[in-house]
């Protein structure tokens, strides 16, 4: 017995509920079969290579086993969707091949070497299901959906953010306002950009500071819970350090970019997030340079799976196609968030991107109401401030859950109707 690469093809073989099963859609390279290609990927991602091997007795075998190749549709490969319907491989890897809770070991075999393969033209890595030895070595988050509850006291709405615009460029002083002015207009959540972090305009520390002193203000003229989403994305350490200055301040949560800032930080920021007790809210910035090409990568939805099990709290997901940037399946990756994970919590989904009050109804029915908007230009553009804006997004969302339809709410709210007129519902 040897490791050639038809050891890693079985299409007899049955997953034992103790693998990773990951599904692929490959491409084979021009002159590859089908089965070619799959052997080489399971090959190439567990304990294959190029050469044929004979190892040792004292080896122990954790190759992958390709066992399900299926024949891509026609609308599939016309369309690059995601959904699961052939032209996709099915790769079942040993628990074994993993170290417990090490994300980067994880990808560094699922999503490795294999995305730059010369057997196949492309390979993109569409859905994992994570069996419970592997689950049970991360955290998952310490919150999720509950923050609404455990933080805001609130259960039968969506939670609001707003992210300041011009992105970057405000004072400090400039930023506060805002955000304090969309807290009392009724947003429950002042959010950082993503590319605002520690700059000479706006330091970190004299934001976290001030912000939190206008929302303690904020709170005590709406008699609601407000909290602040700041930016601690850098090298780890500092991130470990901005970490413990927001608990110390009474900061509630901080936010992380996770692609960019990396899996291992984010899992570093995890534990220490728990010792103080802060919710993880997490930008995908940088997330489509995985997602985007619909035969390659890494798809968004195995991105959040991922990020539930690091253990983030609230998770950019999209907007159903309704806002400005491209989608996938934002409902399916937000049902995937809220289904069952070995008892890990759930993940509240963010839809953000492009919305206005208009395209409240559409998203609430696409997505539920157990969720997290966020508005930047859809409350910052409002002709009247930003105040307004604010007040705009609550009453179109406090009316959709008392079953009020929008334009019946923008008659007793003048502020949306000037964003309805503004903006219209489309
Ligand atoms: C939204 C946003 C968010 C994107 C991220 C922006 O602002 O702040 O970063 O929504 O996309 O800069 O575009 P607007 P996603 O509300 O003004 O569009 O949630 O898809 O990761
Ligand atoms: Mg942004």
């Amino acid at each position: 017995m040897g490791i050639t690469y038809e050891d890693f093809l079985d299409l007899e073989y049955e997953p034992t509920d103790e693998d990773l099963v990951c599904t692929f859609r490959i491409d084979p390279a021009t002159g590859m079969s089908m089965e070619a290609a799959a052997s080489r990927v399971a090959s190439e991602s567990s304990n294959g290579t190029w050469a044929a091997l004979q190892p040792g007795a004292d080896f122990t075998d954790m190759g992958a086993t390709t066992f399900s190749i299926a024949e891509r549709s026609s609308a599939g490969s016309q369309t690059g969707s995601d959904d699961i319907d052939g032209g996709n491989i099915q790769v079942a890897y040993p628990a074994g091949l993993f170290e417990p809770g090490n994300m980067p070991q994880v990808l560094s075999c699922i999503a490795g070497n294999i995305m730059g393969m010369k057997a196949v033209d492309s390979i993109r890595l569409m859905d994992c299901e994570w069996p419970e030895p592997v689950v049970s070595s991360y955290p998952g988050p310490l919150y999720g959906s509950s923050v609404r509850e455990e933080i805001f006291g609130v259960s039968d709405r969506p939670i609001t953010a707003t992210v300041p615009k011009p992105k970057v460029g405000l004072s400090t002083a400039e930023h506060a306002q805002v955000g304090y002015d969309a807290w009392v207009g009724g947003v429950d959540l002042l959010k950082d950009d993503e590319n605002l972090t520690d700059q000479d305009f706006n330091p970190f520390a004299d934001r976290l500071t001030e912000s939190l002193s206008l929302r303690d203000d904020a709170e005590d003229e709406t008699g609601e819970k407000k909290s602040y989403l700041i930016n601690v994305t850098a090298d780890t350490q500092t991130m470990l350090d901005r970490v413990d200055e927001v608990a110390a301040q009474g900061g509630e949560y901080v936010m992380v970019d996770i692609i960019t800032a990396g899996w291992a930080s984010l899992q570093t920021v995890r534990e220490r997030t728990e010792k103080h007790g802060l919710a993880i809210h997490a930008h995908r910035a940088m997330h489509a340079a995985f997602d985007r090409m619909p035969t390659h990568g890494v798809s968004m939805r195995v991105l959040a799976q991922i990020s539930r099990l690091c253990g983030v709290d609230q998770l950019h997901t999209g907007t159903a196609g309704l806002g400005k940037l491209a989608n996938e399946d934002t409902v399916g990756i937000n049902d995937w968030l809220k289904g069952d994970l070995y008892g890990r919590n759930d993940v509240l989904p963010v839809a953000s991107g492009g919305l206005h009050p208009g395209l409240l109804p559409d998203l609430l029915d696409a997505t539920g109401t157990n969720t997290c908007i966020q508005l930047g230009g859809g409350i910052h553009g409002h002709p009247d401030g930003t105040r307004s804006g604010a007040i705009a997004l609550r009453s179109a969302i406090d009316a959709y859950v008392e079953g009020k339809s929008i334009t019946e709410a923008a008659e007793e709210t003048p502020e949306l109707a000037v964003a309805l007129d503004k903006w219209g519902t489309e």
